[in-house]
């Protein structure tokens, strides 16, 4: 027996492809910012499984996206997002699962590194075929931007409310950004040079361009979002240099030297946590 093309052995009972175009997409949504406590939120999305995951019920979804979170100390943040994700998500039709990599101590921030580890933890879960880094301050606001990873890596954020729906430069890569698992390993993930605020979504650009790629964008209408208000992060004085010279360390400094102790590893209901401990890159 050869199953029809357009069909895939899913549970081990055939189910459809779902179709390319989501069929319960409501185009711009309106943001909900008053939260209920995270308990009250677990009960609600009744269709999200433990760990922060979800996948269409009819269909086979032709995605498997990790969405991976860099955090530290915003849980008021954390609670809207994962409030306002979910619902889209799953009107998506992607299978999806949602990990908040929380950064331990006090010191200072590394987004990337996060990122960087949220990818390799991820794939020891499963063999995930997109990432999507994304601030936990980032809410869509239209479902038609779809968290899936097209052809070449995109940019998702292209109209934040806080630069005024404008793109504030042509090679920003930071925000919500997705990469096939693929592109990638390809450009050896994120550099772990930057602590601090600042610089390191302008170096995977550098990556990005380094490897022939480019950023692709959904046009503006569709891909934007609301930025939470928070206070302003101290810049990392030493971004510029770090970014000037990153070239020369593409291929050595990224997955490749990727150190990082899991102290910590939850399956919440709305979302996979886990805590690590960064170790400084020498
Ligand atoms: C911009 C970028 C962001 C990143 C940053 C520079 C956009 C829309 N955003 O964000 O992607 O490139 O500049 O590093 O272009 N975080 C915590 N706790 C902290 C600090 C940061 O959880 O104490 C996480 C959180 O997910 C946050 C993200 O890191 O959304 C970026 O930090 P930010 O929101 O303070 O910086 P912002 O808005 O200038
Ligand atoms: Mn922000």
């Amino acid at each position: 027996f050869i199953p029809p093309l357009n069909k895939i052995i899913f549970n081990s009972t055939l189910q459809q492809r779902c179709p390319l175009i989501p069929p319960n997409l409501v185009g711009p949504l309106a943001i909900l910012k008053n939260p209920p406590e995270m308990s009250v939120l677990e009960t609600r999305l009744k269709d999200v499984n433990q760990g922060g995951r979800g996948n269409p019920k009819n269909c086979a979804s032709r995605h498997r996206v990790a969405i991976i979170i860099p955090y530290r100390n915003r849980y008021e943040h954390l609670v809207t997002f994962l409030y306002n994700l979910h619902p889209v998500l799953l009107r998506q039709q992607i299978d999806y699962q949602i990990f908040v990599v929380e950064q331990e101590g006090t010191g200072q921030f590394n987004r990337a590194m996060l990122m960087n580890v949220g990818s390799v933890e991820a794939l020891k879960e499963r063999q995930f075929d997109c990432f999507i880094f994304h601030d936990v301050d980032l809410l869509p606001e239209d479902d038609r931007n779809l968290y899936t990873c097209p052809e070449q890596p995109r940019h998702m954020s292209v109209a934040v409310d806080k630069f005024r729906y404008r793109l504030p430069y042509a090679d920003l890569f930071g925000g919500v950004s997705a990469m096939s698992r693929e592109h990638f390993q390809m450009v050896n993930g994120f550099s772990n040079a930057f602590w601090g605020w600042g610089g390191e979504d302008d170096d995977m650009a550098n990556r990005i361009k380094a490897r022939g790629l480019y950023i692709s964008r959904y046009p503006a209408n569709i891909a934007r979002y609301k930025m939470l208000s928070h206070q302003k992060e101290k810049a990392n004085p030493k971004r510029y240099e770090v970014l000037r010279s990153g070239e020369k360390r593409f291929t050595t400094d990224g997955l490749k030297n990727l150190r990082y102790e899991l102290i910590d590893k939850k399956k919440f209901k709305l979302y996979t946590w886990l805590l690590v401990r960064l170790a400084p890159m020498k």
